[in-house]
């Protein structure tokens, strides 16, 4: 299968790299990246252990792929979706944080879009170098629920390449519980600088359960079946497999990036306005990540 990662960082490089003992991958990366693995292919260190020589350009116009898998953060989906819309592609697959990505896709491009969730944890060491810091697995499936072929053959082309896949029927109750994984793990490593495994002990456990108690609730005031305690195991088993990694939102604030907090917590407070539920925890670690943000200028 020809496949394009539009958005090679971390997770892009990882799961483009393991795509890559199978099939045709073209990575989109930053330039010192692309022209890394250009020179000297991929190589993922840690949990997952290859060296792949994928294709990789900058130039992210025009291409053509039978699958393209877009891994940028939330906030760039926009201009992914327009440079992606210049290319031809038989499907699209959102493999990003947070809720919205695949609407905004969608609204854009003619082929269909797939959601996904990956659980993996993921680090970019230096350019061509990506470490796997945590076994997860990637869900997909068609973005409102039901069983599709597409799902199915896209998930068959996963397996053959060892990445480990579920196809599943529940695209809205998976996504939401990946929410509260995120609005759990995500700004409270990243405002207390500590690993993922940190939120399995107190004092920052109470806290990261507080935060997927409140995402299950709004879930549930959407119609979306995802139990209190469904989204607690399903953060802390993230948080065991990944429990030596740098969370995404941790990586951005350390490297003074902008993060995800509007795709994620934002999403949950936005969501919970409009069913007019109690998220405090949630508004509390939202309004502190974007203080941070305005603090650094990104606001
Ligand atoms: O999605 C992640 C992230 O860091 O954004 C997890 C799965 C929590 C891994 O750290």
């Amino acid at each position: 299968m020809e496949i394009v990662v539009f958005g090679a960082g971390s997770l892009g490089s990882l799961v483009g790299g393991v795509l890559a003992r199978e099939h045709d991958v073209t990575l989109v990366a930053r330039p010192a990246h692309a022209e890394a693995v250009r020179i000297g292919g991929l190589t993922v260190t840690g949990a997952v252990d290859l060296h792949v020589s994928p294709s990789a350009t900058t130039d992210s116009r025009g291409l053509a792929a039978d699958l393209a898998i877009v891994t940028v953060k939330a906030a760039d989906t926009p201009t992914a979706a327009d440079a992606l819309a210049t290319g031809s592609f038989d499907a699209v697959l959102s493999l990003q944080n947070g809720m919205g990505n695949e609407e905004t896709l969608a609204d854009r491009l003619e082929p269909p879009v797939l959601a996904g969730t990956a659980t993996y944890g993921a680090i970019l060491q230096e350019p061509g170098v990506a470490e796997c810091t945590g076994q997860g697995e990637v869900v997909l499936g068609t973005r409102t629920g039901g069983r599709a072929p597409l799902a199915e053959r896209i998930g068959n082309a996963f397996d053959a390449a060892g990445l480990e896949t579920t196809v599943a029927g529940d695209m809205p109750r998976r996504r939401w519980e990946k929410l509260a994984v995120n609005a759990a793990i995500n700004p409270v490593t990243a405002l207390s600088n500590v690993d993922n495994g940190a939120v399995l002990e107190p004092p920052a456990a109470d806290l990261a359960r507080s935060a997927a108690w409140e995402t299950a609730r709004v879930a549930r005031a959407c119609d979306v079946s995802l139990s209190d305690r469904e989204a607690t195991a399903a953060m802390e088993r993230v948080a065991a497999d990944t429990a030596a990694n740098t969370s995404s939102m941790r990586q951005d604030v350390l490297a003074g990036r902008r993060t995800e907090i509007d795709a994620i917590n934002g999403y949950v407070v936005d969501r919970a306005a409009d069913h007019d539920c109690a998220v405090p925890t949630n508004r509390t670690l939202t309004a502190l990540i974007r203080s941070w943000e305005r603090g650094v200028g990104h606001r």
